[in-house]
């Protein structure tokens, strides 16, 4: 065929504020993709299946009290513990949109105070590069009206006002930014055109590449 050897799926991340829509769009994008004839998954993070993930969904649920920098260790372990199954989905022709990733274990810790430039550099060195970061952008008192939160740690106006100074902070001229508050169909459109583009790119062989580029 004329499929090139080097082709390959793409790492789509979707990050932002607790409500902002990151859950409805990965699957509206998911089943988009399918329909189209593309190999994809939708995988999340934390990935509350594995050990590691059981010891955060505690901790989220304010089950059990672990240490800021512990906390924060286990986050990107549990990105650790699924990178060579990522890669060899990508290299496989996979694409995954991955709701959350490295960027949210970097935007949460810092939002408690831990330093920035600890968050982001051992622990998440090596993982997998995104090819496409989107931002769903809301406000923090915005996001607070929808359904309400739930009653887990991070589900708290005061904190997500930092988490979105943190966000502020992180993200580069790389990330697409969208409006979050628009009619969710309207979200919808704008990911999928920003997705196809990057599928295609990743489809005629752009070079996979690892965190921080
Ligand atoms: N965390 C961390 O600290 N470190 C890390 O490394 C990682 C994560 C990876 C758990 O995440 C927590 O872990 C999270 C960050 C931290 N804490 N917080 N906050 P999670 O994945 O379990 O929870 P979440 O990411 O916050 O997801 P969520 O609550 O499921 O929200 P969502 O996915 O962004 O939104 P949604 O469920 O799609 O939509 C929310 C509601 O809004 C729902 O009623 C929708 O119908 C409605 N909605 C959606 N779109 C629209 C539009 N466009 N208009 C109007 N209404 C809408």
């Amino acid at each position: 065929g004329s499929k090139k050897s080097d082709s390959r799926g793409a790492l789509i991340v979707l990050e932002g504020l607790d409500r902002c829509g990151k859950t409805s769009q990965c699957s509206r994008l998911l089943s988009s993709l399918e329909k189209s004839g593309h190999a994809v998954e939708s995988w999340r993070f934390p990935d509350r299946n594995t050990g590691v993930g059981k010891m955060i969904s505690s901790y989220l649920a304010n089950d059990s009290h672990l240490d800021d920098r512990a906390i924060h260790l286990l986050f990107s372990a549990n990105r650790w513990e699924k990178r060579s199954l990522m890669e060899s989905k990508l290299r496989s022709g996979t694409t995954l949109i991955v709701d959350r990733y490295s960027f949210s274990g970097v935007a949460f810790s810092s939002a408690k105070g831990l330093d920035m430039e600890w968050c982001k550099v051992a622990p998440e060195i090596g993982l997998l590069a995104p090819d496409l970061v989107v931002y769903l952008e809301i406000s923090p008192e915005q996001a607070a009206e929808r359904g309400g939160y739930g009653g887990e740690r991070y589900e708290k106006l005061e904190f997500q006002k930092r988490v979105a100074e943190s966000y502020k902070t992180l993200r580069d001229a790389t990330w697409k930014i969208i409006d979050a508050t628009l009619p969710i169909e309207d979200v919808e459109k704008q990911l999928r055109e920003i997705v196809m583009e990057c599928v295609l790119t990743c489809g005629e062989g752009k070079p996979l590449s690892e965190l921080w580029p």
